[in-house]
């Protein structure tokens, strides 16, 4: 031991890189017996997915995918933990791992701009499975666009071996439209603020563990499913339809109950459970409040292959009861909606979507103290002459620096908007002066060539 504290002291501990998986695989099981020095490296990708059939939705990920990157460590490592932020990004993200003894589990410390990365240490003192987030203003939104995962701290005397381990994190989004309607969704800061979700999924997506991406094991396999709830808003019931859990280590610390149906995984908070496969099937994982599971998409599947054992059960397949129309599997789509019609010309409407909303929100009201709202706003809605080739400047170069919007006071950090071409600003910008009550006369393509010729040092994009 004192060895061990010394050679830590030394700066000596045997070094590692952190094996991170996507959910829902789970790193294999640390099998060393002493402490190591682990080195974490996960980085922030803002990007479009499927959040339901048809339904695109911009998530903000901790390694592209929603979840994010599960991370593994063990009870006694140093980790030192650096945050990347893609220089694609829109937005400066930091993280909060509840794994961390310290002020705001290393938000602080890892604030972190686009195309920046930054570096914080810590040692993992309790063991357990915890949730880790975005932390940065306004965090409700970082949150409820996806930026949770799990961190697992392995206890010294690790849990029983078990054939499968997985990872599902349940978690609650918020769009104007109801669950279902098609294409790109943008995030309701009402709706959330309300608690009112349109979607409740695991792992992301209504699609995320159906069909072809369904769990699977064998009949006489054990299972351990590593269950994280990364809200913002929802507590779980989480639900195996068809299986009891043998044992639950509730709350994702070391202590176990046995039998259990239905375990609460409260949000920012997680569960271990495990079960054994007794006999073959497809069992559905659901949030028992179960509306969600029926008309939000909380559902996810575990296909069990036979042989089966008929003195335990005996009966007809499950699938067809619990196999709605929004749970039909399909493959997923990597790519966004363009923001074009048919015809090719570009859309205002889905060019603001895809270019603004994610701050200034999809009505363009924008969120109080930290994006000015762009509907009715005094500077839009008199957009004197002069001012014309300042929008082009923001959206080009961006903005910083106190400004005051309706009376309220902003000071934040707007980035540069980067794609867009003359025609496609022109649209944009026709959309964002001529809707929401706003009325000025719509932008053409040659003016806004020109007003940005007038911006020496800025090249059109794509440009030569
Ligand atoms: C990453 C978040 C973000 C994105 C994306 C974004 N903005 Fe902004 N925008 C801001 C912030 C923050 C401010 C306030 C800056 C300040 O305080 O100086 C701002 C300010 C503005 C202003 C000035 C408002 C005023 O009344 O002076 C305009 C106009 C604007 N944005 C338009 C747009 C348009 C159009 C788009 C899409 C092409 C866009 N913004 C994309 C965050 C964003
Ligand atoms: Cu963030």
């Amino acid at each position: 031991m004192h060895v061990i504290v010394l050679a830590a002291l030394l700066g000596a501990l045997p070094e590692e890189k952190a094996v991170l998986t996507d959910p829902p695989n789970v790193p294999p099981p640390i099998t060393r017996t002493t402490p190591a020095k682990v080195l974490i490296e996960l980085e922030v990708v803002e990007k479009v997915m499927q959040l339901a059939d048809g339904v695109d939705y911009t998530f903000w990920t901790f390694g592209g995918s929603v979840p994010g990157k599960f991370i593994r460590i063990r009870e006694g490592d140093t980790v030192e933990f650096w945050l990347a932020n893609h220089q694609n990004n829109k937005l400066p993200h930091n993280i909060d791992l509840h794994a961390v003894t310290g002020p705001g589990g290393g938000a602080a410390s890892t604030f972190t701009a686009p195309g920046h990365k930054s570096r914080f240490t810590f040692m993992a003192l309790n063991p357990g499975l915890y949730i880790y987030h975005c932390a940065t203003a306004p965090v409700g939104m970082h949150v409820a666009n996806g930026m949770y995962g799990l961190i697992y701290v392995q206890p010294k005397k690790p849990l029983p071996k078990v054939d499968r381990e997985y990872y599902v994190v349940q978690g609650d989004f918020y769009t104007d439209a109801d669950f279902g309607q098609k294409g790109l969704q943008p995030f309701s800061m009402k709706r959330a603020i309300d608690e009112r979700p349109s979607y409740v999924v695991f792992n992301g997506s209504a699609l995320s563990l159906v069909g072809e991406r369904a769990l699977k094991g064998k009949v006489g396999e054990t299972v351990r499913i590593f269950v994280g709830n990364g809200g913002p808003n929802l507590v779980s019931s989480f639900h195996v339809i068809g299986e009891i859990f043998d044992r639950v280590y509730f709350e994702g610390g070391t202590k176990t109950q046995e039998h259990v149906q239905t375990t609460l995984v409260p949000a920012g908070g997680s569960a271990i459970v495990e079960f054994k496969l007794d006999t073959d099937g497809t069992y559905i994982l659901v949030d028992h409040s179960i509306f969600r599971t029926f008309n939000k998409g909380s559902l996810g599947m575990m296909k069990v292959e036979g042989p089966g054992r008929k003195d335990i059960y005996s009966g007809k397949e499950v699938d067809e009861v619990y196999l709605g129309d929004e749970s039909v599997a399909t493959s997923v789509k990597a790519t966004p909606s363009a923001a074009a019609t048919p015809a090719g010309k570009p859309d205002g409407k889905a060019l603001y979507l895809t270019s603004c909303a994610m701050c200034h929100q999809a009505e363009g009201q924008g969120v109080p103290g930290a994006f000015p709202p762009l509907a009715k706003s005094d500077y839009l809605a008199n957009l004197a002459n002069g001012k014309r080739g300042e929008l082009v400047e923001i959206v080009l170069r961006g903005k910083t620096g106190k400004i005051t919007v309706n009376g309220q006071e902003y000071n934040g950090v707007m980035t540069a908007v980067a794609g867009l071409d003359d025609e496609k600003l022109a649209t944009l910008l026709t959309y964002v002066t001529s809707t929401w009550g706003n009325k000025a006369p719509a932008f053409t393509t040659d003016e806004v060539k020109k007003l940005r010729e007038a911006l020496p040092e800025v090249k059109p994009a794509g440009g030569h």
